[in-house]
C-alpha cells in the first residue's frame, strides 16, 4: 500500500514509584552531595529497577493489518516523534498514570492528532476516559484491535470499542520481532501464560479486570514463544503472571517443558509454593531464580478484613523459608497499614523478615485505588484524605504519601512508626548482608536493597512534611 495508516503506541513514564522515585515536594536540597544522589539514583533506578517492556503493546503491535504499521514508543527511554505525522496515537492508562496520560492525551488531541486510550484506567472508568480520547478500547484489546486497526485503514474508526468477551487465550498469538530496542530494557523476554485470579483481595483490581476464573495459554504456544523469545534474546525471562503457581498442574507441566531449554526466569507467585514441593523442585530445575510474593499482612485479622484468603499466615514463614532453600530468591510484598494492624504489627515485620532471611522486603503504604472494594470502604467510613474525585491523588509512590486514616492507629502515630520500620529494614548494612545470604542472584538482591535504602529514606523525607506542613 502506498501511504500506509501510522500508528504511535505511547507507553508513559510514571514520575515517581517504579519509574525512579523523587520526593513529591518538588524542592532542591540544598546539600550537593544529597541533590546528586537524589538525581542520579533516581535515574539509575528508572533504567535498571523495571525497565520492564510493556507487553500489551508487544502483543498489539504484533497484529499485522495490511496497510497499517505500528511503532511502540516507551517515554522511559525516549521522546514523543511529533516531528512524523501519525494517523492514530494509543495510550496505555493505569490508574496511577490517569492524570499523565490525559494531559498528554489532550495535548496530542490539541495539536490534531486522534488519540486511542485503551489499559486497566479505561476498562475500570470508560466514561471518566471518553473525554479525553476519540476512540476508546475496554478490556483485553487482544481480538478487538484488529477491528481497530481495520476501521483506521477504512476511515470508519468508532468512538468506542467494546469485546464481546475475553479473548481466547488458547490461540496462538506469535509476537513479532525486533518492535523493541533491545539494549534499553534488562530483557526483553515477558511472557504471560494466563490472565485472571480467583482470590478477590480487596486492595486489588486484577480479579475484576481480567476476572475470577484462571484462563490459561496452550503449553505448547507458550514453550514456542520462550524458544523464538531466546534465540533472539539470551538474558533472564520474566513471567508477568500475577501467580505463576495460580494452576499447579499447569504450572509443573509447563515448566517441566521449560526445562530443557536452560532458561533462567523471574516471576510473581503466591507463597503457598512453599507447600507445592514438587512444582517447587520444578520452578528450582526450569532456572527459577527469583520470585515477587505478595505477603501483604502477617496479621490473621488484617488478612481476614482485606479477603487475602489464599495463604494461612501462620504457613508464610515456613513456605518462605522452603522456597529459598529451593535456591531461590524472594522479594515479599507487605502493606502496613491494613484494619487489623496496630503499633505492635512493626516488630512483627522486623522479626518476621529476621527468621525468614526475605531477600528484599517492601513495605507498601495501602493505595486505596478507585474500582477496588477497600476504595469504597475507606469511602464509606470517611477514612480517605482526598478528594475521591482527584485523580492526581492516586499517583504511586514509594510509601511517600498517606492516603486514607488507618482504621487502628492515629495518623501521625502511624507515620513514626513506619518511618521507624523502614530506617531499621533499609540500611547499606543490611542491604550488603541480605545480598550476601541471598540464595540466587546475589547482585540484584544487594542493588535492589541499596535503591531501597535510597527510596525509603525518601519516603521518612515526604511523609514527616504531610505531618508538618510549612
Ligand atoms: C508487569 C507489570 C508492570 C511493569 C510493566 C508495565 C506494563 N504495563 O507492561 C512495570 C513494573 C513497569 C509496571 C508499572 C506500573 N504498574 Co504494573 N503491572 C504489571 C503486571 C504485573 C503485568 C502487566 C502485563 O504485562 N499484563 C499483560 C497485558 C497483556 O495486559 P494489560 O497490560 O492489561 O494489557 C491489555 C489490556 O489492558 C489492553 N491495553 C493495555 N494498554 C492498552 C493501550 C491501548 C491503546 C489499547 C487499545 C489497549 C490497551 O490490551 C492488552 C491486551 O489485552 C500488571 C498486572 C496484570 N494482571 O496485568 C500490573 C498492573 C497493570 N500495574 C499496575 C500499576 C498500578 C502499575 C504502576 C502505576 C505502579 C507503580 N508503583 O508505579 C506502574 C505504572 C507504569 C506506567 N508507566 O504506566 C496495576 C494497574 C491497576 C490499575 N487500576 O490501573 C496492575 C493491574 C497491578 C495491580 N495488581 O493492580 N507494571
Ligand atoms: S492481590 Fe494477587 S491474589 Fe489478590 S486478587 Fe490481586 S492478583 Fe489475585
Amino acid at each position: 500500500m502506498a501511504n500506509p495508516k501510522k500508528v504511535l503506541l505511547v507507553f508513559l513514564a510514571s514520575d515517581s514509584g517504579v519509574d525512579g522515585a523523587r520526593s513529591l515536594f518538588e524542592e532542591q536540597s540544598k546539600n550537593p552531595v544529597a541533590a546528586w544522589m537524589n538525581r542520579n539514583v533516581g535515574n539509575l533506578i528508572k533504567r535498571t529497577q523495571f525497565a520492564i517492556p510493556p507487553l500489551a503493546f508487544l502483543i498489539l503491535a504484533s497484529i499485522e493489518v495490511e496497510g497499517v504499521e505500528q511503532t511502540i514508543c516507551d517515554l522511559r527511554f525516549e521522546e514523543l516523534p511529533l516531528h512524523e505525522s501519525w494517523d492514530l496515537v494509543g495510550i496505555s492508562v493505569q490508574t496511577g498514570m490517569a492524570a499523565e496520560a490525559f494531559n498528554l492525551a489532550d495535548k496530542l488531541r490539541e495539536k490534531g492528532f486522534r488519540v486511542v486510550l485503551g489499559g486497566a484506567h479505561v476498562t475500570l472508568f470508560p466514561e471518566a476516559c471518553a473525554m479525553h480520547a476519540d476512540v476508546l478500547v475496554q478490556d483485553e484489546a487482544d481480538d478487538i484491535w484488529k477491528h481497530v486497526l481495520e476501521d483506521l485503514r477504512s476511515n470508519t474508526l468508532k468512538a468506542r470499542y467494546v469485546p464481546d468477551g475475553y479473548p481466547d487465550l488458547s490461540l496462538p498469538r506469535p509476537l513479532k520481532a525486533g518492535l523493541l530496542k533491545k539494549k534499553r530494557y534488562f530483557t526483553t523476554n515477558v511472557v504471560q501464560t494466563g490472565r485472571g485470579c480467583p482470590y478477590s483481595c480487596d486492595f486489588c483490581n486484577v480479579h475484576i479486570l481480567n476476572g475470577n476464573r484462571y484462563r490459561k495459554r496452550s503449553i505448547d504456544h507458550v514453550v514456542e514463544e520462550v524458544q523464538r523469545l531466546s534465540r533472539l534474546d539470551n538474558r533472564i525471562f520474566f513471567f508477568v503472571d500475577d501467580s505463576i503457581n495460580a494452576s499447579e498442574d499447569y504450572a509443573e507441566a509447563l515448566f517441566k517443558r521449560l526445562t530443557p531449554l536452560n532458561i533462567t526466569w523471574f516471576g510473581q507467585a503466591t507463597t503457598t509454593l512453599g507447600q507445592q514441593p514438587r512444582l517447587l523442585e520444578t520452578f528450582s530445575r526450569s532456572g527459577c531464580k527469583a520470585l515477587l510474593v505478595g505477603i501483604e499482612s502477617i496479621e490473621p485479622s488484617s488478612r481476614d478484613r482485606h479477603n487475602k484468603t489464599q495463604n494461612r499466615s501462620t504457613e508464610l514463614a515456613e513456605s518462605i523459608i522452603a522456597i529459598r532453600k529451593a535456591g531461590i530468591s524472594l522479594y515479599g510484598s507487605f502493606i502496613y497499614g491494613l484494619d487489623g494492624d496496630t503499633l505492635a504489627t512493626p516488630s512483627a515485620i522486623l522479626d518476621f523478615v529476621k527468621t525468614t532471611k526475605l531477600d528484599v522486603p517492601g513495605i507498601n503504604i495501602l493505595r486505596p485505588n478507585p474500582g477496588t472494594k477497600v476504595f469504597e470502604r475507606l469511602q464509606e467510613e470517611k477514612r480517605l484524605l482526598f478528594d475521591p474525585e482527584d485523580i492526581s491523588a492516586y499517583r504511586y509512590t514509594f510509601g511517600q504519601k498517606m492516603l486514607y486514616k488507618p482504621k487502628q492507629i492515629g495518623l501521625s502515630d502511624f507515620i513514626d512508626s513506619y518511618s521507624k520500620l523502614t530506617a531499621k529494614l533499609f540500611t547499606v548494612r543490611n542491604a550488603c548482608i541480605r545480598g550476601m545470604a541471598a540464595p540466587s542472584v546475589k547482585p540484584a538482591v544487594l542493588f535492589f536493597n541499596l535503591f531501597y535504602a535510597h527510596l525509603y529514606a525518601l519516603s521518612r523525607h515526604d511523609l514527616k512534611k504531610q505531618l508538618d506542613p510549612p
